[in-house]
């Protein structure tokens, strides 16, 4: 079934309410640390209090004895049972033909620490409170060394890495660097821009939890983990960290609340649970705290940019050039790699006709907890970067932020740019059209004036963003130096009385998949949703899948499942035509009903399920009974969501508090299953980017390498009252690449909102001489850059 007809199905594009919603808001959902095993004991980690320090001993002996210890494991215990470090999945080349530097990454800290927090050894006793009080008592003796913390002290600071001595991991480019300097040389304008995307600390509502279970009958493990993709999962730990069959280890994400990235990869903990359980026969259960999630769980952004962008004297792009220095933190979490160059500089396009694109990244080992893919990964730091340049190159130019993007959008499909990515579709002036009417922008002079009047600064900024979502196809991928493949499956299981089980790689945690998953199947199928059930997150019940993370969900899993739903289709029509004595080819399959072309011969889609169960009136010589089956999709593109949004800031100059007044996101998602379901990721997603833009900011000390904001005291999060109500608007070019025409939606506000944000901050601050910004907009910063302008 091609994506036009799909469209037009009953239940695609129903605002659904949640399948999942009532075990969610009844409390029977069923999170990691709602299992309880028996003879459940508890781990703790000792964490590291110092940024860098060689380890000269671990005493244990006063741990050992307190009430309630099992064992406490250290970095000397790992080496002795040869378990090996944790896995980067995506392999960079150096532009010199070098593979990146890849130092081991143990899963407890051997002779060294390399960041606050890192994991010394694990103490499991019978209580979490016994396992606390122990961990107080472990005594590592330290011999603290010198900490690098920003980018720009990497370069001759004290190496963390024997393998990396300036602390150096990879210089990466792409584009054609010749082709832009030539562009640059006969430019009319150029502009330049330098700025920092400010690193994040994910704090997904559930912290990170894990329990590691070994059975001694059947030698098979069992970990829980509040995870995003199982199966990776299992795959990094057993074949590349622990050297165990696959099909002895079972890993269950059950339900998970919230993930945005950070729980993608294989972490520490998991693999010392799942090592503990079988070495101690015991059930071993870890909770992250909130304390630890700020310390340990991978962070996001942490760019340092330099950008040049030469335009023509009509104010068209010539080319642009972008070096960015990106920090990753002390050790490569699983795709950290991939995050700063192939996510981010292939987005370095957005949306224009640049005819040339030259990005260069220098990535960096400092003394900071793993820096890796978080809501957007590299897209959110990608369009940051352009729509300020863009911004900036049109309040230099005297145009409006409107014009400038006008003047040099890309209005031709397919689109090839210049940094390898290919546009399949979009509308990109039909979103700025949409946004600009949406966002009343007539009436924006008006308000100016009315803010005026009160004292207070207004400003208004735009941002077109384009991403890329669902992840390439696995060849290309693999050519790009990702170790994994890139495809997901879907199993569809039609039982005796015509009710569906669907059993999915992808995973929910928050997205609603148990919902729209289901109206694609009913869709097709002619069912009611109710009859549709959606599992996940489970190896033991899934066939191999790739789990959730890049929007891909409904692209790449929803494609999968609707190539099972085409195999159920085909062999349904052939048990139908045995019954109705007709040809399989001469049978339609319609609204849940199997007709014979040409007559008024139907049977109903349950008739045929009971039948090939049941077959006692079947063609048993040339067809299996039964009506299940698995199919696997691999992509053959990204999908490209883009859109337009526009946010007005009203500024206090006397205290910089900065108010969003008004927020306006107008996004192409393809064809929308759930609009619902959509609107709801989109404000998701739009709070997580605002948060990032307006308050959001980790920050380690530069000299110490002590995290100053380790707790919500320090960290400013988003709430429901820093927000007006979101005006959302789509516009709709079906993606041509997967047999639902969808783009993903799950990143697309994270992606869009920073750079509007501060471009309305700077447009409003522009009136009091502020020239430059960088985030977050928090009221100390902004007041401290007016002082500045002033003086
Ligand atoms: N959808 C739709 N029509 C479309 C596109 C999507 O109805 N055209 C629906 C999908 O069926 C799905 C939801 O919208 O129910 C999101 O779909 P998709 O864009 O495919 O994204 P994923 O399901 O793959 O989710 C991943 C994405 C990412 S990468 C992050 S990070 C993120 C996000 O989703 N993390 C989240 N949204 C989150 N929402 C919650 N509540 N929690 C997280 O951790």
């Amino acid at each position: 079934m091609g994506a036009s007809d799909f469209s037009k199905l009953p239940h695609i594009g129903e605002s659904l309410r949640r399948k999942e919603d009532y075990r969610f808001l009844t409390g029977a959902g069923n999170y990691t640390d709602d299992i309880d095993l028996a003879n459940m004991t508890h781990a703790v980690f000792v964490r590291s209090p110092h940024a860098h320090a060689n380890i000269k001993s671990v005493n244990k002996t006063a741990a050992l004895a307190a009430p309630g210890v099992i064992a406490i494991l250290d970095g000397a215990d790992v080496v002795d049972a040869k378990i090996n470090g944790l896995p980067c999945g995506w392999l960079i080349t150096d532009t010199s033909g070098q593979p990146m530097k890849e130092p081991p990454h143990p899963i407890l800290a051997h002779n060294k620490v390399r960041y606050v927090g890192d994991h010394v050894a694990m103490v499991v006793a019978e209580t979490l409170e016994q396992a606390k009080n122990a961990a107080e008592l472990v005594e590592v003796d330290y011999d603290v060394l010198p900490a690098v913390v920003d980018v720009r002290d990497a370069k001759g600071g004290t190496a963390l890495h024997t393998e990396a001595p300036d602390n150096h991991c990879y210089n990466w480019a792409i584009g054609d660097k010749a082709a832009v300097d030539a562009a640059f040389a006969g430019a009319a304008h150029v502009t330049k821009l330098d700025l920092i995307n400010n690193r994040l600390v994910p704090n997904p509502m559930e912290p990170r939890a894990a329990i590691g279970s070994y059975n001694r009958a059947s030698d098979e493990y069992t970990l829980y983990v509040s995870n995003q993709n199982p199966h990776v999962e299992r795959l990094l730990m057993t074949a590349f960290v622990m050297g165990l069959p696959e099909h002895k280890v079972r890993v269950i994400a059950p339900d998970v609340g919230g993930g945005f990235g950070a729980k993608i990869y294989l972490y520490a903990e998991d693999v010392c649970l799942t090592w503990a359980s079988k070495k101690l026969n015991r059930n071993i259960k870890w909770n992250c705290d909130r304390s630890e999630a700020f310390l340990c769980d991978a962070h996001g952004r942490d760019h340092s940019s330099h950008a040049e962008l030469a335009i023509d004297k009509d104010g068209k792009f010539l080319a642009l050039k972008v070096h960015t220095d990106a920090n990753l933190g002390a050790y490569l979490s699983t795709f950290s790699t991939a995050v700063p160059t192939i996510l981010y500089a292939t987005l370095l396009a957005g949306q224009y006709n640049t005819p040339q694109v030259y990005v260069e990244v220098d990535s960096w080992f400092t003394n900071t907890a793993p820096v890796d893919a978080y809501r957007g990964a590299g897209r959110p730091e990608a369009t940051y970067l352009l729509e300020r340049i863009v911004s900036r190159a049109a309040f230099e130019l005297g145009l409006s932020q409107d014009e400038i993007r006008r003047r040099n959008f890309i209005t031709q499909f397919p689109y090839q740019t210049p940094v390898a990515l290919q546009y399949d579709t979009g509308d990109f002036h039909a979103c700025l059209n949409h946004a600009n009417e949406l966002g009343d922008v007539a009436g924006f002079g008006a308000r100016k004036a009315a803010s005026q009047a009160k004292g207070l600064l207004r400003g208004i900024g735009y941002s077109s963003y384009i991403e890329a979502c669902g992840l390439a196809p696995s060849n290309v991928a693999g050519a790009l130096g990702a170790r994994a493949g890139l495809f997901e499956c879907g199993e569809v299981r039609v039982h005796p009385t015509g009710s569906v089980t669907v059993f999915t790689g992808s995973h929910s945690h928050g997205q609603g998949h148990e919902t729209t998953f289901a109206q694609v199947v009913a869709a097709r199928l002619g069912i009611p949703v109710e009859n549709v059930d959606i599992v996940h997150g489970d190896t033991g019940r899934v066939p191999f899948g790739m789990g959730t993370y890049g929007s891909r969900s409904i692209s790449v899993g929803g494609a999968a499942i609707m190539r099972a739903l085409d195999k159920i289709e085909a062999k349904a029509k052939k048990i139908a035509a045995h019954l109705m004595e007709a040809s399989d080819t001469d049978i339609d399959f319609a609204n849940g009903e199997f007709s014979v072309k040409g007559t008024d011969k139907k049977i109903p889609f349950g008739q045929v399920a009971l039948t090939a169960y049941v077959p006692h009136n079947y063609p048993l010589e040339t067809l299996e009974p039964g009506l299940n089956e698995t199919a696997f999709y691999d992509p053959t593109n990204f999908t490209f969501p883009a859109g337009t949004y526009i946010c007005e800031v009203e500024i206090d100059p006397q205290t910089g508090v900065t108010r969003v007044d008004k927020f306006t996101a107008v996004d192409d998602f393809g064809t929308i299953i759930n609009p619902m379901i959509v609107e709801g990721q989109v404000h998701g997603g739009l709070v997580q980017g605002i948060g990032q833009a307006l308050m959001e900011q980790c920050v380690y000390d530069r000299e110490t390498g002590q995290l100053l904001t380790g707790s919500f005291m320090d960290y400013t999060m988003p709430r429901a009252d820093d927000f007006p109500e979101f005006k959302i608007g789509h516009e709709c070019t079906p993606c041509t690449t997967n047999p639902l025409g969808t783009k993903g939606c799950g990143e697309a506000g994270a992606i869009g909102s920073p750079p509007a944000v501060i471009n309305a901050v700077l447009d409003a601050l522009s009136a009091v001489g502020v020239k430059d910004f960088d985030m977050p907009a928090s009221p100390h910063r902004v007041w401290s850059a007016i002082q500045a302008a002033k003086a």
